[in-house]
């Protein structure tokens, strides 16, 4: 699929009031291309507030907004009503890395579990955005939030690796920064039964203090530095998406700091934080060599 095979129509539509740069906006958008009929569940989040109020919602298909903890939950009802009823939608929770990672990940879980007929997208901003930028689970190393003015101690949790050990069909990583790559990883989840789960890099200009302009930027930065790792798990086996294998080999990435200067959340970062996470991604490339 190429760029100019995507199509023209809008279904998240414009005027919303996500800020200017807003990658989970970006994303929605980008599922609605790829999904033909979206029956989406959105826990409490800034997707829930970006939309706007019915009627005047920029959500123009079926779309339930419900408590923080129940994406997993509320997504596994709808589908099991939806197939009773004969009734045509795919069921997308849409879910921020707070609403996954920590304060829903027994929902997903138990979705999971169960098997559910559900794509679970954890769009990762890596912070609690709507409340004021808190700290998340999501949260890298040495990033600075509200909660976390130093910079955050602990590591970030790899939820993508927790979904690849509960035998899922299929299980991805994507960007809003390579839209192609995230059309298609949707559309192959659609495809697959069961509970899918994509974990989505969706940068947060006020958050991650980082120039709105530099929304898909930073995102490319990610990838060719090698601390997002764009792959898929498809039917037991893992695949570096080419995109990313292209950055395999540790000297073909760009330097760590090219991705960090850019944000200013990092600006406080020491020498020893930088090398903590640069060994972080090696551990993280080799981590995922396992499951090829
Ligand atoms: C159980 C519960 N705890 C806290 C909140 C308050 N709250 C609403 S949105 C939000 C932030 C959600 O963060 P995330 O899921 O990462 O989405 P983002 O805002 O970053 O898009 C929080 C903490 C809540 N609604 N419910
Ligand atoms: S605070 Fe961040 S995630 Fe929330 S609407 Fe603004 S850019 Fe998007
Ligand atoms: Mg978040």
């Amino acid at each position: 699929m190429l760029l100019r095979d995507v199509k023209f129509e809008e279904k998240w539509l414009p005027g919303n009031a996500a800020c200017p740069g807003c990658g989970l906006s970006l994303g929605l958008r980008l599922l609605t291309k790829a999904i033909e009929k979206p029956v989406v569940v959105i826990p409490a989040s800034c997707a829930s507030v970006v939309q706007g109020a019915w009627p005047k919602s920029s959500a123009s298909f079926p779309l339930l907004n419900i408590a923080m903890a129940g994406a997993g939950a509320a997504a596994s009802g709808i589908a099991n009503a939806y197939e009773m009823l004969g009734k045509e939608g795919t069921v997308v929770a849409w879910a921020g890395d707070g609403g996954t990672a920590d304060i829903g990940l027994q929902a997903l879980s138990g979705a999971a579990e169960r098997g559910e007929n559900i794509i679970f997208v954890m769009y990762d901003n890596e912070a609690y955005m709507n409340t004021g930028i808190q700290r998340s689970s999501s949260t890298p190393h040495g990033a600075w939030t509200t909660t976390t003015p130093e910079g955050k101690r602990e590591f970030k949790k790899d939820v993508a690796a927790i979904m690849l050990v509960h035998n899922l069909e299929y299980v991805a990583t994507a960007s809003v920064s390579y839209p192609v790559d995230f059309i298609e990883k949707l559309k192959k989840a659609e495809a697959h039964k069961g509970t899918k789960f994509i974990q989505l890099y969706s940068p947060c200009p006020p958050g991650w203090r980082l120039d709105a302009s530099k929304t898909i930027e930073v995102g490319k930065l990610a990838v060719e530095t090698g601390a997002w790792i764009l792959y898929e798990y498809e039917n037991g086996k893992l695949t570096i998406s080419p995109i990313s294998s292209r950055f395999r080999e540790k000297k073909a990435r760009r330097p760590l700091i090219d991705y960090l200067s850019l944000q200013g959340r990092f600006a406080g970062i020491s020498q020893q934080d930088i090398a903590k996470l640069e060994a972080e991604i090696d551990r993280k490339w080799e981590f995922l060599s396992k499951f090829e």
